[in-house]
């Protein structure tokens, strides 16, 4: 569980936490390696979309994971059913990943491969609509997934995850037909929290918008190299 005594207590907690993602960020810029922060509520649909993601950037990305649950390797194991590490790390009572349980998995990474064969790391987080957006792993860009039966008002109750996201994916669009779902309400509430950030409506189910996201990931993940590549002069 993660809970704050003082404001005192939580500007360590994250003043230390920022210096663990640092020090990840500066081995993801030296290894050449972009990293993503999957965070969403439970069950939002983070490791269906890694699974089709996986499966159908395999040609164009050398891709690992890093898969975080408070217990089980269930995701883990589905994850490594399409050929990829897939790094496990259990958080026990804790809601979220923090830098320095990522510093474990990276480190894990490098004594098993050579990290900079590598061209892109997934975090799937724990699920969990709060603190992981406060607790940077080192990740070059955080991307937020919502299904829509969630409800379109969760920017307005949660705004820190829809405030730090790069990428929005609105998943399971394939129930629209059997909600009550609104998508132009939710996408001008997430606009009053973030206006520039990215909105991708998807359903791994039916795979729609997912060619939207493989195209954003590719982009980013070229960007973020090219900046690497520039730093490393
Ligand atoms: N209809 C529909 N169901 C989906 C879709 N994506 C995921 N699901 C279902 O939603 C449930 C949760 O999906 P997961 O991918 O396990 O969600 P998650 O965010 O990884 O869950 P946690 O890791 O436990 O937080 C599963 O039953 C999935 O089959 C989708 O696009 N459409
Ligand atoms: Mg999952
Ligand atoms: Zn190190
Ligand atoms: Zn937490």
């Amino acid at each position: 569980m993660h809970q704050t005594f003082d404001a005192a207590l939580e500007i360590n907690l994250l003043h230390a936490n920022q210096a663990g993602a640092d020090h990840n960020r500066s081995h993801f810029d030296e290894w050449g390696i972009t990293c993503f922060n999957l965070m969403s509520s439970p069950g939002a649909g983070k490791t269906a979309l890694l699974e089709k993601t996986l499966h159908c950037l395999r040609y164009a990305l050398n891709m690992v994971v890093i898969e975080g649950d408070m217990t089980t390797e269930l995701d883990a194991d589905r994850l490594r059913q399409y050929g990829v590490p897939v790094i496990a790390i259990n958080t026990g009572r804790s809601c979220h990943l923090d830098s320095k349980m990522v510093s474990g998995g990276i480190h894990q990474l490098k004594a098993q491969y050579n990290p900079s064969d590598f061209d892109l790391l997934w975090v799937e987080n724990v699920g969990n609509l709060v603190c992981p957006a406060e607790f940077e792993v080192g990740e070059h860009a955080k991307v937020a997934l919502l299904s829509i039966t969630e409800g379109e008002d969760k920017p307005l109750k949660y705004p820190v995850m829809f405030q730090e996201a790069d990428c929005l994916l609105i998943t399971k669009m394939d129930l629209a037909p059997h909600l009550d779902f609104d998508l132009d309400k939710l996408i001008n509430n997430v606009r009053q929290m973030n206006p520039d950030v990215t909105i991708i409506p998807v359903s791994s189910k039916t795979e729609m918008g997912l060619d939207q996201w493989f195209t954003w990931v590719k982009n980013q993940v070229s960007l973020i190299h090219q900046h690497q590549q520039l730093i490393s002069v």
